[in-house]
C-alpha cells in the first residue's frame, strides 16, 4: 500500500508542481476545486493547452516502432528472459535501411525496443549479461541502439526508446528499490550515451519476475531522470505526456479529447489492466468511448492535456515472424488506419519489425511506399485553396484556407458557435474533409457539420464531434462550389486553423 501511495504522490507532484493555478492560466493541467461551478470547470478545460513538448510531438503525426530482439529469433511475442544471447545474430543489420524506409514514407520519429519484457538489451548495458554483448553479432561489440540512434540523427528524424519496466530476466525484479535502481541505471545509459532522445515509451505490462514476485515501479524517480537528462522527450504510456489510445487496432475513438480527467492517470490502474500474457484485457479507463466529455470532466478532481498515441503493427504480431510475410497490411489498410488515427486527433505509431537478418522485409517496404503514394495523391492539393470565405461574425475567415496552421478563423469572445460560407473558385469533386483546431490555444469544438449547396438546398455531407489537432471524415463523392462549415458547439470560442477538401484516389481501399 505504501508503495502505491508513494507512486501516486510522485505522479501527482509531477502534474501539479505548483499548488495553485489561476483559473485562466494557460497550462497543460488544472485543479478542479470542489467549489467550482459547472461553467467554471468547462472554462478551465477550454483553457488547458499542450506543453511545448506535447505540441511538437502531436505535429509529428507519423511515428514508427521497431520491435526487434531475441523474440525475432525465437519466433515469440513475449520472451521469458531465459534466452541464450547466442541466438541473436542479425548478420546484415542495417539501421539506415530501417530509418530511411520510414522517413521516405513520411514518418518523423522512430522508437526502438531497447529492452522488451525478456530483459535482453539491444545495447551493451553494463548492468546485465542478457544483452548484445554476449551475442555473436559483431563478436559482442555491436550496439543496435547506437546504430539506430545514429541513423536517426544523421537522417534528421526523432529517436525514442522503449524500455520495458517488466524484466523477466533480472534477478532483481520484485526486490523493490534494488530493481528500481537497476532500472534507473539502464535509463541513464540510454539517455546519456545516444544523443538526443525524443520519446521514452513505458508499457503497462507488469507480471511476475523470475523470483515469482511483482515489482512496484518507482515511476516518479524514473520520470525525474528523464526530465533531467532529456527534457524535450515525451514520456508515453505510464508517463505524464502521452497516453495510449486504448486499442492496438490503429483506429482511434470517434470523440477524442486531449483534455482528460487526471483521475484516469492512476498508473496502478493502467498497469492492472494492461496487456496480460495470455490475453489482451482492455481497461475501462483507457478504452472507453468517452474519456473527456463534459459528463466526465465535471466529475474530475483535475484536468490535464494528455493526448492519444495510436499504436498498431504493420503485421499481426509486434515482432517479425516469417509466417506473417503474407499478412503485411496493405497500403489501403494503412491509409484507412491513418484516417482513423491522425484523422482522429491522434499520433500514429506504426510498428515495422526488422527480420532475422536485421533488415526491414521487402513486403513491408513495398507497402510503406504504397501508403506514401496514397498520402501524396490524396493530399497533393487542398481543393479548398483559393476559396473565398464569408462569415458574418467571423474574424480572419481566410485563415481557414491559407495553408498556415498558425493562423486561424475565430469569432468574437464568448461565441461558441460559428458559420463560414466557403465559395470555391469553380466546382470541385471531393470525398474527404480535414479540419484542424489551433490546439496551441486549447481544444474547444464539441460538434460541427459540413453542408454543400446542391443548387436547390443545403445538404449535410459530413458531421463530427471533436476536431482537435486534425479531424478527417470521408463521405461519398460530392461535386460542388459552395459549402457551409458550422461549428455547432464548443467549450469556448472555436479557433479553426485549417479547412481542407480532398479526393481520395479511386479504389484506394483496395490498393
Ligand atoms: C505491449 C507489449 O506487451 C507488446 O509486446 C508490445 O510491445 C506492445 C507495443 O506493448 O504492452
Amino acid at each position: 500500500m505504501k508503495g502505491k501511495e508513494t507512486l501516486l504522490l510522485g505522479l501527482c507532484s509531477l502534474f501539479f508542481v505548483h499548488s495553485s493555478f489561476a483559473q485562466n492560466a494557460k497550462d497543460n493541467k488544472v485543479i478542479i476545486e470542489p467549489s467550482d461551478s459547472y461553467n467554471t470547470i468547462i472554462q478551465k478545460a477550454a483553457n488547458i493547452v499542450p506543453s511545448e513538448r506535447q505540441l511538437k510531438w502531436q505535429q509529428l503525426e507519423l511515428t514508427a516502432f521497431f520491435h526487434f530482439g531475441v523474440n525475432t529469433y525465437t519466433d515469440k511475442e513475449w520472451g521469458d528472459g531465459k534466452e541464450n544471447p547466442q541466438i541473436f545474430n542479425p548478420t546484415k543489420l542495417n539501421a539506415k535501411q530501417w530509418v530511411e524506409s520510414v522517413k521516405n514514407a513520411g514518418f518523423k520519429q522512430v522508437i526502438l525496443t531497447a529492452k522488451h519484457h525478456d530483459g535482453f538489451c539491444l545495447w551493451p548495458s553494463q548492468y546485465t549479461e542478457h544483452s548484445v554483448k554476449n551475442s555473436p553479432w559483431k563478436n559482442g561489440k555491436g550496439d543496435v541502439v547506437k546504430e539506430v540512434s545514429d541513423a536517426c540523427h544523421q537522417l534528421g528524424i526523432g529517436f525514442g526508446v522503449y524500455l520495458s519496466p517488466w524484466d523477466r530476466n533480472s534477478a532483481l525484479y520484485g526486490t523493490g528499490k534494488q530493481y528500481n535502481d537497476y532500472f534507473v541505471n539502464q535509463l541513464k545509459e540510454l539517455l546519456t550515451n545516444y544523443g538526443q532522445v525524443d520519446e521514452v515509451w513505458f508499457d503497462g505490462a507488469n507480471g511476475e519476475g523470475p523470483n515469482g514476485k511483482k515489482q512496484i515501479y518507482d515511476f516518479a524517480a524514473w520520470f525525474k531522470v528523464i526530465r533531467e537528462l532529456q527534457p524535450q522527450a515525451v514520456i508515453f504510456g505510464m508517463g505524464p505526456d502521452v497516453r495510449w489510445v486504448g486499442t492496438e487496432t490503429g483506429y482511434g475513438r470517434e470523440t477524442e479529447w486531449s483534455v482528460v480527467p487526471t483521475d484516469n492517470l492512476d498508473p496502478a490502474l493502467i498497469q492492472a489492466n494492461s496487456q496480460q500474457e495470455d490475453a489482451f484485457k482492455p481497461t475501462g479507463d483507457m478504452t472507453g468511448d468517452d474519456l473527456g466529455s463534459r459528463d466526465k470532466i465535471v466529475k474530475a478532481k483535475g484536468l490535464v492535456w494528455y493526448p492519444a498515441e495510436t499504436d498498431v503493427s504493420i503485421r499481426p504480431g509486434w515482432f517479425y515472424h516469417a509466417e506473417e510475410d503474407e499478412k503485411v497490411k496493405t497500403p489501403g489498410k494503412l491509409m484507412d488506419i491513418y484516417l482513423h488515427s491522425v484523422g482522429r486527433n491522434g499520433v500514429l505509431l506504426l510498428n515495422i519489425p526488422p527480420n532475422k537478418d536485421g533488415l526491414l522485409s521487402d513486403a513491408d517496404i513495398k507497402n510503406l511506399k504504397g501508403f506514401k503514394s496514397l498520402l501524396d495523391l490524396t493530399f497533393k492539393k487542398n481543393l479548398a485553396a483559393g476559396a473565398t470565405i464569408f462569415s458574418s461574425q467571423g474574424i480572419n475567415p481566410s485563415g481557414l484556407v491559407d495553408g498556415n496552421p498558425d493562423s486561424y478563423f475565430t469569432v468574437n469572445d464568448n461565441d461558441t458557435t460559428a458559420t463560414a460560407l466557403i465559395s470555391l473558385p469553380k466546382k470541385k469533386t471531393f470525398n474527404m474533409v480535414c479540419l484542424q483546431e489551433f490546439i496551441a490555444a486549447g481544444q474547444e469544438v464539441e460538434s460541427w457539420s459540413l453542408e454543400c449547396n446542391t443548387g436547390t438546398e443545403w445538404k449535410e455531407i459530413a458531421r463530427g464531434t471533436t476536431i482537435g489537432y486534425k479531424r478527417m471524415v470521408t463521405f461519398p463523392e460530392v461535386t460542388a462550389d459552395e459549402l457551409r462549415l458550422k461549428i455547432l458547439s464548443a467549450r469556448e470560442t472555436p479557433k479553426i486553423s485549417e479547412f481542407g477538401l480532398y479526393q481520395l484516389p479511386e479504389g484506394w481501399e483496395n490498393k
